[in-house]
């Protein structure tokens, strides 16, 4: 499943960081990518689109 999540919370590529870091203790092969300017995060995986909201949301990074 790809998601595309706007997360108004990212700054910079160690936001993007952090969110990949919190993802991947969900799915180990999870596929993340941020951009800072559009807010955009891309996430390829096979965990729940509540799992990875919740996940980001715990660690500060709350997605639209
Ligand atoms: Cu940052």
């Amino acid at each position: 499943m790809k998601l595309d999540l706007k997360v108004p919370d990212i700054s910079c590529g160690g936001c993007v960081n952090s969110i990949a870091n919190a993802v991947k203790t969900l799915d180990a092969n999870a596929i993340v990518q941020g951009n800072p300017t559009t807010k955009i995060v891309s996430v390829e995986t096979q965990a729940s689109e509540t799992a990875i909201r919740e996940a980001i949301a715990k660690i500060g990074f709350p997605a639209d």
